[in-house]
Order: C-alpha cells, then sequence, then structure tokens
C-alpha cells in the first residue's frame, strides 16, 4: 500500500479512485476501439456491400449473403424539399412523423430523434431501378432542425429485414465519430446517444459504416440544422434540397433522362473511383422536384413578393456543386452552411461534398425558375428542379416587348 494511506478511509477512497480509474480506462478503451473498428471497417458483424460491377468483380470484396432478404421495393425514393419541420420545436417518432410543436421555449430543449435504416429497391427513373439505403425509407434522409444548446436524444434503428450494419456521422456532433463511434447497429438492433448540439450552423450526417463511399452513394444523408439560439428570421417559404451522385456499371457518358427502362442497374465503385456518375440529382433521382413535384406546385404556392429560404446539403461522394437559381439572385448566403458568415447578392455558391449551404431570396417576377448545378453538363445528369412563383407581372422589373 502506498505511503499515507494509514487510515480505513482513505483505503476505501483509494480503492474507490482505482475502479473509477479502471472503468474511464475500459469506457475509453471502448469508445477508442469502436471508433478504430469503424475506421477499420471490423466493428461488427457487418456484411461487406455486394460489388456488382463486373469491372471489380475479381477484386477480394466478399460478396454479398446468399440468404439475403430482398430488399423492400418501393414507390417513391424521394423526399420532397417541401417535407422539413417548420421549426426547431420538433421531435421526430419512431414512425418517421414529427410530433406536435412546443409551444413555449424557454431556453434550450431535449429533442427526440428516431431514425429507422430500410435497404430498399426503387426506380431511379421510369423503368430503372437501384437499390437504395435510406433513414426512413427516402432519400435524402429526414431533415431535424434544433437550436444551438439543444440536445438530441437520438435512437438508430437497423431493420431487421436489412442485411448490412449502418451507423450515422452527424456532422454537427462534437465527438468521436460525430457519434459513429458508438451509433454501429446491426440489423434489428437499436443504438442511442445523446448528444449537446454546441455549434449553429447547416450540418450534413451521413451513415459511417465501412466501407463510407459504398454506404454513403447508396443515400444515407441528410440535414441537421442547428440554427442560432435566438432562430432564424421568418419567410414565407422554406425548402430542403440535398445534391447527390449514384454510380452505376452504366457509367457516366450517357445522359440520365435516357436511361429509362433499363431493368435493375447495380451501383459500381469502378464509377466511384473514376468519379464519373451515372445521375447527379437532386433529393434522390432526376426529376424528383418537376412536374407536379415543382417547388410552389406540390406544398404551398409561391406568390410574387414571397421569401424563400433553401436549405441545400451536397452529400457528393465526389463533386463540388456550383447551385445556381435562373432568372433570380441569392438575396442572402450562409456560406458554407455558418450562420456567421453571411453573403449577399449572389449568383452562384459553392457546396463542396460533405458541406451544405443556405440561401434566401425574394421573388418578384412570376414564372418557372431552374434550379440547377452550374457544371452544367451535370443537368443531363438529373440536377435539375423547378420552383413555379404565380402573381401579377412585374413590368417594372421585366417586360417582354415583342
Ligand atoms: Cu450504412
Amino acid at each position: 500500500m502506498c505511503a499515507g494511506m494509514s487510515s480505513e478511509n482513505n483505503g476505501m477512497a483509494w480503492l474507490q479512485s482505482i475502479k473509477a480509474l479502471a472503468r474511464r480506462f475500459v469506457i475509453l478503451g471502448s469508445g477508442l476501439l469502436s471508433l478504430l473498428a469503424v475506421c477499420a471497417g471490423i466493428a461488427s458483424n457487418a456484411k461487406e456491400p455486394p460489388s456488382t460491377d463486373k469491372a471489380t468483380s475479381t477484386q477480394a470484396e466478399p460478396s454479398i449473403a446468399k440468404n439475403r432478404t430482398k430488399p423492400l421495393h418501393i414507390k417513391e425514393i424521394s423526399r420532397h424539399p417541401a417535407n422539413l419541420p417548420p421549426s426547431a420545436n420538433y421531435t421526430l417518432y419512431e414512425d418517421g412523423a414529427y410530433s406536435r410543436p412546443v409551444e413555449h421555449r424557454h431556453g434550450p430543449l431535449m429533442i427526440e430523434v428516431h431514425f429507422k435504416v430500410q435497404e430498399v429497391v426503387a426506380e431511379i427513373t421510369e423503368g430503372t431501378t437501384l437499390e437504395f439505403w435510406t433513414f426512413n425509407g427516402k432519400i435524402p434522409g429526414p431533415m431535424i432542425r434544433a437550436r444551438s444548446g439543444d440536445e438530441i436524444d437520438f435512437y438508430l434503428h437497423n431493420s431487421k429485414n436489412n442485411t448490412f450494419a449502418h451507423n450515422v456521422d452527424f456532422h454537427a456532433v462534437t465527438g468521436p465519430g460525430g457519434g459513429a463511434a458508438n451509433l454501429t447497429t446491426l440489423p434489428g438492433s437499436t443504438s442511442h446517444i445523446r448528444v449537446k448540439l454546441l455549434k449553429p450552423g447547416i450540418y450534413l450526417y451521413h451513415c459511417a459504416a465501412p466501407p463510407i463511399p459504398t454506404h454513403i452513394e447508396h443515400g444515407l444523408y441528410g440535414l441537421l440544422v442547428v440554427e442560432p439560439r435566438k432562430g432564424l428570421r421568418d419567410v414565407d417559404h422554406e425548402y430542403y434540397l440535398m445534391q447527390s451522385e449514384f454510380y452505376t456499371a452504366l457509367g457516366g457518358s450517357k445522359a440520365a433522362l435516357a436511361l429509362k427502362n433499363r431493368g435493375h442497374l447495380s451501383h459500381s465503385k469502378k464509377y466511384g473511383m473514376l468519379e464519373e456518375p451515372t445521375f447527379v440529382v437532386f433529393n434522390g433521382r432526376p426529376n424528383a422536384v418537376s412536374g407536379n413535384r415543382t417547388l410552389g406546385v406540390y406544398g404551398d404556392t409561391v406568390h410574387v413578393g414571397d421569401t424563400i429560404r433553401m436549405f441545400i446539403g451536397n452529400i457528393g461522394p465526389n463533386l463540388i456543386s456550383s447551385f445556381h437559381v435562373i432568372g433570380e439572385h441569392f438575396d442572402r448566403v450562409f456560406v458554407e452552411g455558418s450562420f456567421s458568415l453571411t453573403n449577399h447578392d449572389v449568383q452562384t455558391t459553392s457546396i463542396p461534398s460533405g458541406g451544405a449551404s443556405g440561401v434566401e431570396f425574394k421573388v418578384e417576377v412570376p414564372g418557372t425558375y431552374i434550379l440547377l448545378d452550374h457544371s452544367i453538363f451535370r443537368i443531363n445528369k438529373g440536377t435539375v428542379a423547378h420552383l413555379k412563383v404565380i402573381g401579377p407581372e412585374n413590368t417594372d422589373v421585366y417586360q417582354p416587348l415583342e
């Protein structure tokens, strides 16, 4: 025994501190181990996803389990941009529905959020399907909204019919793996963490289970918006957009809209490595925000004089987005998703892969506006969305003459 540990009390205190220290090392050790495991791809009994790419099938990647349950076929993969919580005062329940809002916010809230990972098959264009991995059955996953200082009580449920282990790395979260170190979840299991949001901003979240590029590319991503403590100014309409790429065995040389009736496509690691996507899209598939899903047609009507805010994420996995609205200007840009850095009167804002942006603008002239990635060949791959504005002509600003 150490010198000075003469009394029984001192002895007990010493024993307790040793035990506490040992516990701390166990906790620290297991945290580190799971983080290392996440990085090294040995976190669990997670199966490696299939490499169905002909060009890579000879590489030493385990193939898909033969007894795999067939992924669920769903009709619509796209989460519409109008589907977002209207403020930071909502819980997201296990059935995927948002709660009634907390009526009076007197300070930070504890916000309960449930994600359910679902591996599904859906059409990416008419007659052409792809396997997608989703948070709550749609791409992007649900938008979570909070304010700086709030806590998120987060549950990740991995459906028992799934084949792979999944997790979430929240860019908004301070801690190992942005939560991923403690969220790797086998099919049929649930993981749970509680985190405090320290920094306001528009943040991505994504699955970071190994191999990370494959889990991201299949569709496991979304936005967690952490508003400043005082919230954001009122606007008339808010939208939630997420740009992403899908890499298939067809490569990147065909126009996405010509890829109809091709049956089931396989994902391609080869073209992911070459950074040659078949599809570059907003919200899960080409044309997801056009036709009867145009902004202002699906959801609330947009009138001349209305103000609009868009939260836009870009998960990549490879490309940088040059986000632009033809015939409009961003009155305000939350640069790189930061509410602390606002730019004004911007034509195109760049959104890095793994980053986000926010834009606000007022619509002055009626018509249909095109949203796109101004790396313009990508419109052939699907990066186009539409916004319809109705109201009286504003000839003071725009006047067709002949
Ligand atoms: Cu995953």
